[in-house]
């Protein structure tokens, strides 16, 4: 399988996150990239650099506003005299106002955040810019006649919405995949997100689309992040209704349960009659996960990469979570392997 990925990611790197009530150093760090390569390289799996998009490709999925500014925030940042790196503290909840964009820049960055845990700081947009080039290309080499392709983008893009970052998110990935498959004759696209968070960017993408199926499998937002979307009973809305499905597991969740969940996800997707199928690819599953709590072993992501390969679609692959723990490397390669 062939394996898109732009060192560009390790600009992208220094941030801190307020965690359960402290700030520490981001999960989401570079070791974790450095960890798939070595699994990559030992299962002779070569990588290539992503070929460059123009911004307006971005525009397909995205708010102009809101990409300016992820691509200006640092520079307005140091002109208003900071260092260092950029963590929102203020957001327009329910009754505040969402229809002015503050001029300043930290209430600009609550209005565009919707946590504190996804830091920007100098390279971070050089990183965001690679990792979307590197899903747009992953997306045109399948359409392109390739049958697989995995996109190994750091930062992850699940969290990202039209005009909303967090969840270490910044562009999503994933969508733009989805979309240029779209854009490039697959008439109907499935993403089916594996991460153990629900992806509440690229369902709020689609949401309204049926050209679009979106499945997710995850961690019950009752306990677990995004806390604010993921539950069983959004299905889509308008032309959108019933081109969502979301399957939301107890922490704690072990094989056994994930197994049935992934069957009858994989079921949507071939109920939908899906041309090609984007994976939102998190690792963090795997029960030695820092911040998740799901009780996968390394030997079942072998098997989650036979089931998904059991659709027989033109499949793009997308990183999304997984932290640094050496073994993310092997969980990773032992899906696509399989695949
Ligand atoms: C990203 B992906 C801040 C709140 C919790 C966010 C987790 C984002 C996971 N400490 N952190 O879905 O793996
Ligand atoms: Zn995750």
């Amino acid at each position: 399988m062939r394996v898109i990925h732009s060192p560009l990611h390790a600009r992208h790197d220094g941030g801190i996150e307020l965690h359960r009530g402290e700030l520490v150093p981001s999960f989401e760090m570079p070791a974790r990239i450095a960890y798939i390569l070595s699994a990559l390289e030992r299962a002779r799996m070569p990588v290539e650099a992503p070929r460059d998009f123009p911004l307006q490709a971005l525009l397909s999925v995205h708010d102009a506003g809101f990409v300016d500014f992820l691509r200006n925030a640092y520079a307005q940042w140091r002109v208003a005299g900071m260092s260092g790196s950029m963590l929102p503290s203020g957001f327009p909840a329910r009754g505040l106002r969402r229809d002015r964009i503050p001029a300043g820049i930290n209430g600009m960055m609550g209005y565009y955040a919707f946590d504190a845990g996804t830091p920007i700081v100098e390279g971070t947009w050089d990183a965001v810019l690679a990792s979307a080039q590197s899903a747009l290309t992953a997306a045109a080499v399948v359409a392109e006649g390739e049958r697989s392709t995995f996109a190994l983008c750091r930062p992850p893009g699940h969290h990202a919405g039209h005009s909303t970052y967090g969840g270490y998110c910044y562009l999503n990935n994933a969508a733009l995949a989805a979309q240029e498959l779209r854009d490039r004759g697959f008439a109907r696209v499935a993403v089916l997100d594996v991460d153990y968070h629900h992806g509440n960017g690229t369902q709020e993408i689609f949401y309204a689309r049926e050209d679009v199926l979106f499945v997710s499998i995850h961690g019950t937002p009752d306990t677990e992040y995004p806390y604010f979307l993921g539950y069983g009973d959004e299905r889509g809305i308008d032309a959108g209704e019933g081109f969502t499905r979301n399957f939301p597991l107890p922490a704690g969740t072990g094989w056994d349960d994930y197994r049935v969940a992934l069957a009858e996800a994989l079921e949507d997707i071939g109920r939908y009659g899906a041309d090609a199928l984007v994976v939102s690819l998190g690792v963090d599953t795997f029960e030695g996960d820092p911040i998740s709590a799901f009780k996968l072993g390394s030997r079942h992501f072998p098997q989650i990469g036979a089931m998904i390969a059991g659709l027989r679609l033109p499949t793009v692959l997308v990183q999304e979570g997984g932290y640094a723990v050496e073994e993310i490397g092997e969980n990773v390669v032992g899906v696509l392997a399989a695949f």
